[in-house]
């Protein structure tokens, strides 16, 4: 099952605040440079009816609404957070295995509590969706499937207030005649490199040559493409005790093209993350680089090492070589950088580095 809860910010917003519920919300990170310069995250209903999008410069929207009486809003993302927690730990609750996602959205495993049965997984949907609005005033939307693929693109299905239920033998047609980047994981880069090879549904995609996709693809990427195609996907619903990442992301004081302008950001990000995943005892096998552009479109480029990373300088090191390459690569205005160290390795106690790299590169 995965619940994914509708126009999360804006949600909140007209749950503190009753009196906005028919007008148009959109809640907005301004850049802190004056005027309307600045973002949206996201917008109620009422304002998607005018076109409003997450991720629309604050100018545009206001040209979309003019004449309207709509609310523009500042994001509060401690309160969202805030009640993020709270559902969540109302969802957790309802799952044999719980993976919380991200702020507004997790998967939950419940075969063994409804015995696979779809029409009890249904009934349980039903009474979640009924809690969250009991407790927290929120509406949502689930999607229920045999496996996350199928149960992401169903909560998508309906919305707001959804429910959509696939059940294994209608998995593949569901999703057959939907644009191929309906897939989990299928972005602007991908969706073109398909459409090359006259690719434009998932029905498409099911009936491509599995090795073809390899070969284009790689391994991993293009077998996953295969089979969440034809409705398959064996990805199971992990729960997340133990951190699983650290990250920070900053907005810059002014928009920038190059690494010098970027640099005295990550140095500050490096020193910040390095302070807290060694103070908890941690190395780290990978390191991401993310930047957010003016349009608030997200870029990031990653790096796994064999052995685990450890300290500042070796941190500053392979962010900067990132961000380097991310520049290179894309011709980006950078409104916010933002570094994530992963594949995390506990260190227990003081080993020496022999030890230490021998213990964990299995
Ligand atoms: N968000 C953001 N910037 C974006 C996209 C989203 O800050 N470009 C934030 C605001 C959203 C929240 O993340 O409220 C969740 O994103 P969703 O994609 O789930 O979108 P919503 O919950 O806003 O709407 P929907 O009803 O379509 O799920
Ligand atoms: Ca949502
Ligand atoms: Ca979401």
């Amino acid at each position: 099952m995965q619940v994914d809860l509708d126009y999360f910010y804006a949600q909140c917003e007209e749950v503190r605040n009753p009196t906005l519920k028919d007008k148009p919300v959109v809640v907005c990170i301004y850049s802190g440079r004056g005027g309307d310069s600045g973002a949206v995250t996201t917008a109620n209903y009422v304002a998607r009816r005018y076109g409003v999008r997450s991720g629309m410069a604050i100018v545009k929207a206001k040209q979309l609404l003019r004449g309207v009486d709509a609310v523009f809003l500042t994001a509060d993302l401690d309160y969202y957070d805030e009640v993020s927690r709270r559902v969540m730990n109302i969802l957790r609750r309802y799952a044999d295995a719980f993976e919380e996602v991200s702020v507004d959205e997790a998967f939950l495993d419940v075969t063994g509590r409804v015995r696979g049965d779809y029409e009890e997984a249904k009934q349980l949907a039903l009474k979640i969706k009924e809690e969250i609005k009991r407790a927290e005033k929120l509406t949502c939307s689930i999607g229920i499937g045999p496996n996350k693929v199928i149960a992401k693109i169903a909560s998508d299905y309906q919305k707001p207030d959804g429910l959509t239920v696939v059940k294994p033998e209608e998995a593949a047609e569901f999703i057959a005649k939907m644009d191929v980047d309906k897939l989990p994981g299928v972005g602007a880069k991908t969706k073109k490199v398909l459409e090359e090879i006259g690719v434009k549904t998932i029905g498409d995609l099911a009936k491509q040559d599995p090795q073809k996709l390899v070969s284009i693809f790689g391994m991993k990427i293009g077998n996953y493409l295969y089979n969440a195609a034809n409705g398959r996907d064996d990805e199971p619903v992990k729960e997340r005790a133990e951190p699983t990442q650290f990250s920070r992301i900053i907005t810059l004081k002014q928009d920038a093209k190059t690494v010098k302008e970027v640099e005295g950001y990550v140095d500050e990000i490096c020193r910040d993350l390095y302070s807290k995943v060694s103070s908890q005892g941690y190395a780290f096998k990978s390191v991401s680089v993310t930047c957010v552009s003016d349009t608030l479109s997200t870029y990031s480029r990653s790096e796994t090492y064999e052995h685990p990373l450890d300290g500042y300088d070796n941190l500053r090191a392979a962010s900067i070589a990132l961000l380097s390459r991310l520049l290179e690569e894309e011709r980006i205005k950078v409104r916010r950088v933002g570094v994530r160290v992963s594949d995390l390795i506990k260190k227990r106690g003081q080993k020496t580095l022999y030890e230490y790299l021998t213990s964990t590169t299995e």
